[in-house]
């Protein structure tokens, strides 16, 4: 059976109290906390075997450069990639998603190709193509959003031509939760020739994922939201389709032979990885993959199901919120975004943090979905697999011992709230 309260026992930060009461840490879409296990990889890693990878031909080099090797396999076995040379360990999303539009997108596009994204990207998703729009000429257009929070594919027909060289889509929205039809905008966007490449930062850590299963081409997601280090993400690519890109950063590591006025390059997946890798946080992250794994990815959706539907409930109680993105617990991820009238989102986290919850509050590096929804900005609440129902049951107290607050205080100045 799962078990966040036993779960929980093994992340100790979750221990801490913040401002004399028991943290409620409800900030996981930003990045989630880690278990003992991987700070005993960390630990472990420093203390017995830190050597450079790849080039020592002692003892500690051979270790590390095997663990560092089996946290690729591990990867690539989480998402059913077909073997680790699509596995390319990255800095985070962020550097995964710009590999893409700096190795693949340089070379590709030319004036009059179009590249689709969404209206619910994260600007990691939108800021590449910008800078590749701006110097080549693309086009960029955009997959629209309905108002219950899910993609408007209405016009697909429309957006999606023989000149769209690349869909780029979240898998999941840090803000609405919703969970988007990857792999039917990906065979749609076969059909037409253009490549498919899914921002898996919130899905990834959450879902059940196979590349197979999602069909896409490239995958981008990040150590850190899924109970791993930060410093270390991934770029998954079908080898054939990462076989066309230039390199990306050049440098040791990278080459295969380097004379004075050029070189040549290493196989995949090394061409993409210039320099000492982050070795420590990549080992790791293997030991986060690994407590994942023994959870099992379908019951840590099952209990992120139960526990959207619960907080669902609860907060719909809530005199005065407003929750954004779709209702169906089924079609989206354990992200809750929400405002409270009469009270600014930044005032509404910084009053949550005095009782001892923790939430993000303001655009989610979304602007273009916060304009979308009407909104500066918003709180959010987002969970993870040792989330409690109990620490929803603090989220929705606090909100109305804030809403007491501010209409006290609005009474006090004698004035409507
Ligand atoms: N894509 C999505 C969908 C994300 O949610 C994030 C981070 C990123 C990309 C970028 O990931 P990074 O590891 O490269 O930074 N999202 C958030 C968030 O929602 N709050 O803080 C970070």
């Amino acid at each position: 059976m799962f078990d966040a309260r036993a779960i929980r026992k093994q992340f100790p930060i979750l221990e801490r109290q913040v401002h004399g009461v028991p943290l409620v840490y409800l900030d996981n879409a930003a990045t989630s906390q880690k278990p003992q296990a991987v700070l005993d990889a960390l630990t472990d890693y420093y203390t017995r075997y830190n050597a450079n990878v790849h080039r020592g031909i002692h003892t500690l080099a051979e270790e590390a450069t095997a663990a560092y090797e089996a946290a690729r396999a591990r990867i690539a076995r989480f998402i059913g990639a077909a073997g680790p040379e699509g596995v390319l360990l990255t800095r985070n999303t962020t550097e995964a998603i710009n590999l893409v539009a700096y190795a693949w997108g340089r070379r590709h596009l030319r004036e009059g190709d179009e590249v689709l994204l969404t209206e619910m990207e994260h600007h990691s998703n939108l800021v590449p193509w910008h800078l590749l729009a701006a110097e080549q000429g693309v086009r960029l257009r955009h997959i629209g959003i309905t108002d219950e929070g899910y993609l408007d594919l209405s016009n697909l027909d429309e957006l999606l031509t023989e000149r769209t060289r690349l869909v780029s889509v979240t898998h999941m929205s840090n803000v609405l939760g919703t969970i988007n039809p990857v792999r039917l905008l990906a065979e749609r966007a076969h059909q037409v020739g253009a490549m498919v490449l899914v921002d898996g930062a919130q899905s990834v850590p959450h879902l059940p994922v196979d590349v197979a299963d999602l069909g896409c081409d490239l995958l981008a997601f990040s150590s850190h939201k899924m109970l791993g280090p930060t410093g270390v993400g991934v770029l998954y690519g079908r080898p054939e389709v990462l076989e066309t890109f230039s390199p990306f950063l050049g440098g040791g590591e990278m080459i295969q032979e380097v004379y004075l006025d050029h070189s040549t390059y290493a196989d995949l997946p090394h061409r993409f990885e210039a320099g000492t890798p982050n070795i420590a946080d990549a080992i790791a992250f293997g030991a986060a993959i690994d407590f994942l794994s023994g959870l099992g990815m379908e019951q840590v959706r099952e209990h992120e199901v139960a526990l959207t539907s619960y907080a669902l409930r609860a907060l719909s109680q809530v005199d005065g919120l407003t929750i954004y993105g779709p209702q169906d617990p089924q079609h989206r991820g354990g992200v809750i975004a929400f405002n409270l009238e009469g009270v600014h989102p930044h005032d509404l986290g910084t009053l949550l943090d005095q009782m001892g919850v923790a939430v993000r509050a303001g655009h989610h590096c979304a602007q273009p979905l916060m304009r979308r929804l009407g909104v500066p900005a918003t709180a959010r609440a987002s969970f993870y697999l040792y989330t409690t129902e109990e620490e929803i049951d603090v989220l929705v107290t606090s909100l109305e011992k804030v809403k007491e607050f501010f209409v006290n205080a609005g009474r006090r100045a004698g004035r409507a709230v």
